[in-house]
């Protein structure tokens, strides 16, 4: 380490209040007991946050998809940001990948006016025209983050990247940054504007762009949670990897932290305790990810 870097993080140290702390060899640096990124005060796109290894609370008591417990993990590294249109285009252009909407052409998209949790297929939406070829596409949103891809097209996105999913617990750990509420700030949602691209509507009959996007954001549009983490909760569901029971179809995937369609009337999965669940050949314009890394010291 260089003594420019060694500066930044005694630099981020002294700003995040750390009295212990360890650096890895790509960039983060851990405070015991707290995640701090570099680049907490401007973090760039690829930016990530490790998360030590310990035993954390997750789920919430008397919810059966996901129980109160205590879990314990190995240290990771976790994106800030969800995966964008401009880092999936990179892959695309890497390695000619076409995804399950281009082949199978069955894409579920979504427009004002439709009943509540109806969506709608459009054989012209894929991740380059995440709301069909009529509505656009995403030349002007690089920096949103990437839609209509499958779980098993993030797989191989995963694969190309040398990164992989957050299981279930880590996706939890990360977003909750130590809280035991329901919410990483607090029991209550009425905070949530704060901190999350949703939908604001009574119901989806009408257009909502009141918090200033009725589809995806710019990620890192709204404020991060404890950990330096952006849109943990709305902009787009999060895969995960892992099953909730052991029983369960090896066809489903889960997704987490609901997306721009959710409401506090409809969906509501914009917590630190929901788990969604998808077909894994399934595309939808509000299904995305962030990645995580392994930490090896
Ligand atoms: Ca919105």
């Amino acid at each position: 380490m260089n003594w420019l870097s060694k500066l930044i993080i005694i630099a981020v140290l002294s700003a995040a209040g750390c009295t212990n702390s360890i650096s890895s060899n790509n960039g983060m640096v851990l405070c015991t007991g707290i995640a701090v990124p570099l680049h907490s005060r401007a973090p760039v796109k690829d930016s990530f946050v490790l998360v030590p290894k310990g035993q954390y609370q997750v789920g919430k008591a008397g919810f059966l998809l996901n129980p109160l417990r205590t879990v314990q993990v190995d240290s990771f590294f976790i994106a800030v940001f969800e995966t964008t249109n401009s880092q999936f285009a990179a892959f695309v252009s890497a390695t000619g990948y076409i995804t399950d909407a281009e082949r199978r052409q069955d894409a579920l998209v979504f427009a004002p006016g439709l009943p509540e949790f109806r969506w709608m297929n459009d054989s012209t939406a894929c991740w380059r025209y995440p709301n069909g070829i009529s509505r656009g596409g995403i030349d002007h949103k690089m920096d949103h983050p990437v839609t209509c891809i499958s779980y098993s097209d993030i797989l191989a996105y995963c694969h190309w990247a040398a990164v992989r999913l957050p299981t279930l617990n880590e996706w939890e750990i990360a977003c909750r940054a130590g809280t035991a509420t329901d919410y990483f700030f607090g029991n209550s949602d009425t905070a949530i504007n704060h901190y999350a691209n949703i939908w604001h509507g009574r119901d989806h009959l009408a257009a909502d762009s009141s918090d200033g996007y009725m589809y995806t954001s710019p990620v890192g549009s709204f404020a991060p949670n404890a950990w330096g983490l952006y849109d943990m909760y709305g902009n787009v569901f999060e895969f995960c990897s892992g099953r909730v029971s052991a029983t369960e179809s090896k066809t489903i995937a889960h997704a987490r932290g609901g997306s721009w369609w959710c409401s506090s009337r409809s969906c509501h999965f914009f917590t630190s305790y929901d788990i969604g669940r998808v077909n894994i050949h399934a595309s939808f314009s509000n299904q995305g990810f962030r990645v995580v890394k392994n930490y090896f010291l």
